[in-house]
């Protein structure tokens, strides 16, 4: 998300960075250069305006060129802007203390509705002890409810069968019955895609909203919608007024326009982005983190937390214990790939960084990607056990049948054995120099967990 905004903006911000004075002639055009990567991204032209003004008044209004740092200060306004125009802080989905919440889920089709309740029933469910209800309205196409059905079955979070009742209004009364008698706390609320110019839909939604009486209405929306997403936030949000959004595939989205226009549109807070098919693949949406991010600021908060979730303390410790004794093998180097892995690859973990686009373009480079972490995984699965613990026996007639194992070329098998070596080098410098150990600091056990030629 973001990419080339966070390039253009990395870059506009470098060309300011450490300027003792800031002329207003530099200024514009700055400004200008701003204006113009946030269009490209796709943000909404009236966002983009009242973005420039602002930034423009602010500095103007605090006197900001005549001062000590005017670099610094421009980019701290820049910043907090951006954190305004995506909301601030994180806001929690709005659950009532007692008696059943309502949340209606409404967007075009194909936005990822559907795959948006299962992930927040998900989301409810670690988190709380919530009696959670999915109901789906969809009864246009084929194998809807169905699809909330498995779903729902596959995190264990009950689906209202309504026993095939053909009419959407009927299905919201009878669900609130349900959900009343069987005590459920909170209700999901699946409705079918629909266009915005389809009137007869945007009057059914505007009908299921009224007998539902929900207390969230999320807009689930597509990132990858571009300009359009502002119109398209506008119409919803004017026939049944939206309580919050949640962006879809962030993940496949270079640009990140919607993100930036969307809360400015509608008014309500973005609560979730959804970062991937999987059930799991859903993040609280965290303004001032985000707008790091844009900035190439990095966004190290979240990536401490995800580490945090994900890695295994008790196997960080083991390996920890290993290496201050100097014992370091491939099936180690295996375990630290796999961590890697469960915290979103090498992709996810950059995506963090500070220096994102560089980071990114390094790993292009070098041909780093999630796919040679898998294949470096197979390469050593491919291996004894023996193998494993002492890798120097692996020969070259061994080389041929591991890569053929592993469904990899030699030279990757090579690759893998030249990368160990470095890193067990290095495991053995520090200890020698007193350093051994897993340091205590996290993000240097992160960068313990990147192969080593990205330490270098
Ligand atoms: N990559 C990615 N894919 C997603 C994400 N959210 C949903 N999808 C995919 O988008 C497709 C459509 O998702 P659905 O949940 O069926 O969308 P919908 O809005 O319910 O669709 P209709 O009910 O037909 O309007 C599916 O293939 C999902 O797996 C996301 O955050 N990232
Ligand atoms: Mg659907």
């Amino acid at each position: 998300m973001f990419g080339t905004l966070n390039e253009k903006l990395e870059k506009i911000v470098k060309s300011i960075a450490g300027r003792a004075t800031i002329s207003e002639d530099d200024l514009d055009i700055t400004l200008r250069e701003i204006r113009i990567a946030l269009l490209e991204a796709d943000v909404a032209l009236s966002v983009v305006k009242d973005f420039i003004d602002n930034v423009k008044s602010n500095i103007v209004g605090k006197e900001v060129l005549k001062s000590i740092k005017p670099d610094q200060m421009i980019i701290k306004l820049v910043q907090e802007e951006l954190i305004k125009i995506l909301g601030l802080n994180n806001e929690p989905l709005n659950i009532a203390k007692t008696g059943i919440t309502k949340i209606l889920f409404c967007g075009l089709q194909g936005s990822g509705k559907t795959t948006t309740i299962a992930k927040v029933a998900n989301f409810i469910k670690k988190n709380s002890k919530k009696k959670i209800l999915l109901v789906s309205s969809d009864i246009y196409r084929p194998a809807a409810q169905e699809q909330l059905q498995v779903l729902g079955k596959q995190i264990n979070v009950e689906f209202f069968d309504h026993q095939n009742s053909q009419s959407v209004e009927a299905i919201t009364l009878e669900s609130i019955k349900y959900a009343e008698k069987n005590l459920f706390d909170i209700l999901l609320f699946d409705t079918a895609g629909r266009q915005v110019v389809d009137d007869k839909m945007m009057e059914e939604l505007k009908t299921i909203s009224q007998k539902l009486k929900p207390q969230e209405t999320i807009l689930v929306a597509d990132s990858l919608t571009g300009q359009d997403a502002a119109n398209i936030a506008k119409r919803f949000n004017e026939t049944v007024s939206i309580t919050s959004s949640i962006l879809t595939r962030v993940d496949g989205d270079g640009r990140g326009g919607a993100a930036l226009s969307i809360k400015s549109i509608t008014g309500a807070p973005i609560k979730f982005i959804g970062t991937g098919e999987k059930i799991d693949q859903l993040e609280s949406f965290h303004p001032e983190r985000i707008a790091n991010r844009i900035l190439g600021m990095g966004d190290i908060v979240s990536l401490v937390e995800k580490a945090s979730e994900n890695i295994d303390k008790k196997e960080m410790e083991d390996l920890a214990k290993k290496m201050s004794k100097g014992k370091f093998d491939l099936e180690d180097f295996a375990g630290q790939l796999k961590q890697m892995g469960k915290m979103g690859g090498i992709s996810g973990i950059m995506s963090m960084l500070p220096g994102i686009s560089k980071a990114q373009k390094l790993m292009a480079e070098n041909k780093i990607s999630d796919d040679v972490i898998n294949h470096q995984i197979a390469i050593i699965n491919s291996m004894t056990k023996k193998e494993r613990a002492d890798p120097d026996m692996v020969k070259a007639s061994r080389k041929i049948r591991i890569s053929k194992g592993s469904g990899t070329r030699v030279q990757d098998v090579n690759k893998l054995l030249k990368q160990f070596f470095q890193s067990q080098k290095m495991m053995k410098k520090m200890k020698s120099t007193g350093k051994g150990g897993m340091p205590s600091d996290l993000l240097q056990k992160l960068q313990g967990n990147l192969p080593p030629n990205f330490n270098n």
